[in-house]
C-alpha cells in the first residue's frame, strides 16, 4: 500500500438507520488482496486490500442485503478479483467491469453469467490515463447487446466538454458521485444546475448520491454535501443509487465510518417512501432485472 495511504476503519460503527430489508449498497470495491489477485502495473494507487470477506462482512454489519461492486482503477482491467467476489456472493451481489476494447462477446457473456451489468468509463485524470472516446462509444454498442448499462466517473470541470459523449450514449448512463460537485459552490451555482440540467433532458442517465466524505469540506460532518443529494432524491427518484464507497481509496482528509455514512442517508431520502426507491427499487430494477 502508499505510504499515504489511509486504509478503511477497522471498526464501523453501527447505523443508527436502519435500511429497509432488502436495500443494496450499489458501489462498493475489492482489493485483492494481492498475493491473489495483483494491482495492475499501470495503477496510479497502491490500496490496502480490501476481500470480499470483509466487504461481506460489513454489508451485514450494516444491514444491507446485497452489494453493486465496482471494478476500481488499481485492477485496471483485470476483473479477476470482481468476478471472485461476485462468484462468492452468488445473488447478493451484481458487478461493474472495466474491460478491453477487443473483449469478445463470449468473454462479456461469462462475465454476465457471473452478475455483471455495466462497464465503467473512468475520465477522472489522476486514477487512469485517458481512453478515446470513439473506444468508449464502441464498447457501448458492444455491451448493449447483453442490456448492460455504463457508469461513468469524472469531476465536475469536466463535466462541459462531456456532455456531448453522454448525448452520444443510449444506454442508461450511471454518473459516479454526484458528478463531484465543488460544495462550497452550493447547489445554485451554475456548474451543479447544469448537472440538474442534463439529468433533466436526458432520461436514460441516473447518478449515483453517494461520497459526502469525498465531497465535504467540513469532514467528518458531511452537512455540507447533504442539499446537493437531496436535491437529487427529490428531483430524480427513480435514478438515484446510494453506496457506501468502501473501502474509500485515496481519501486524504479522514477515515470515514461506514456507519456514520449510513446514517447519511435519511437526511437525503427524508421518505420512507423516497428510502425505498433509492436502496431497493432503483439498484434492483437496474442490476437484478435483466
Ligand atoms: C471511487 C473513487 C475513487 C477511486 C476509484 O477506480 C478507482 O480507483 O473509483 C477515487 O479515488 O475518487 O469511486 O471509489
Amino acid at each position: 500500500m502508499d505510504a499515504n495511504y489511509l486504509p478503511f476503519h477497522a471498526s464501523p460503527a453501527k447505523p443508527q438507520f436502519q435500511v429497509p430489508a432488502g436495500a443494496v449498497d450499489a458501489h462498493c470495491h475489492v482489493f485483492g488482496p494481492a498475493d491473489k489477485f495483483p494491482y495492475h502495473p499501470k495503477r496510479k494507487y497502491t490500496p490496502c486490500d480490501a476481500s470480499k470477506e470483509q466487504l461481506f462482512a460489513l454489508r451485514d454489519h450494516l444491514g444491507f442485503a446485497a452489494n453493486v461492486i465496482v471494478q476500481a482503477s488499481c485492477h485496471g482491467t483485470d476483473n479477476a478479483a470482481l468476478l471472485d467476489a461476485l462468484n462468492g456472493a452468488g445473488d447478493l451481489a451484481r458487478g461493474v467491469a472495466v474491460v478491453d476494447p477487443d473483449i469478445s462477446q463470449s468473454q462479456l457473456q461469462k462475465m454476465h453469467s457471473l452478475g455483471v451489468r455495466a462497464v465503467r468509463f473512468n475520465f477522472v485524470k489522476r486514477l487512469v490515463d485517458s481512453t478515446p472516446k470513439s473506444v468508449f462509444l464502441a464498447l457501448a454498442e458492444k455491451v448493449k447487446k447483453l442490456g448492460w448499462h455504463i457508469v461513468v466517473y469524472f469531476e465536475a470541470p469536466d463535466l462541459p466538454e462531456l456532455i456531448p459523449f453522454l448525448q452520444q450514449l443510449d444506454n442508461i448512463i450511471v454518473i459516479d458521485h454526484m458528478g463531484r460537485p465543488d460544495v462550497a459552490k452550493g447547489v445554485n451555482h451554475p456548474d451543479f444546475q447544469r448537472f440538474l440540467k442534463l439529468l433533466t433532458d436526458c432520461d436514460n442517465i441516473w447518478t449515483k448520491v453517494s461520497c459526502p466524505e469525498r465531497l465535504t469540506l467540513q469532514a467528518p460532518d458531511y452537512s455540507d454535501v447533504v442539499p446537493f443529494a437531496r436535491t437529487l432524491v427529490e428531483q430524480f427518484p427513480d435514478r438515484v443509487l446510494w453506496g457506501t464507497d468502501w473501502p474509500h481509496p485515496n481519501m486524504k482528509s479522514h477515515v470515514p465510518d461506514d456507519g456514520h455514512l449510513v446514517d447519511v442517508i435519511p437526511l437525503i431520502a427524508p421518505t420512507a417512501a423516497l428510502q425505498r426507491k433509492l436502496l431497493i427499487d432503483n439498484p434492483r430494477r437496474l442490476y437484478w432485472d435483466n
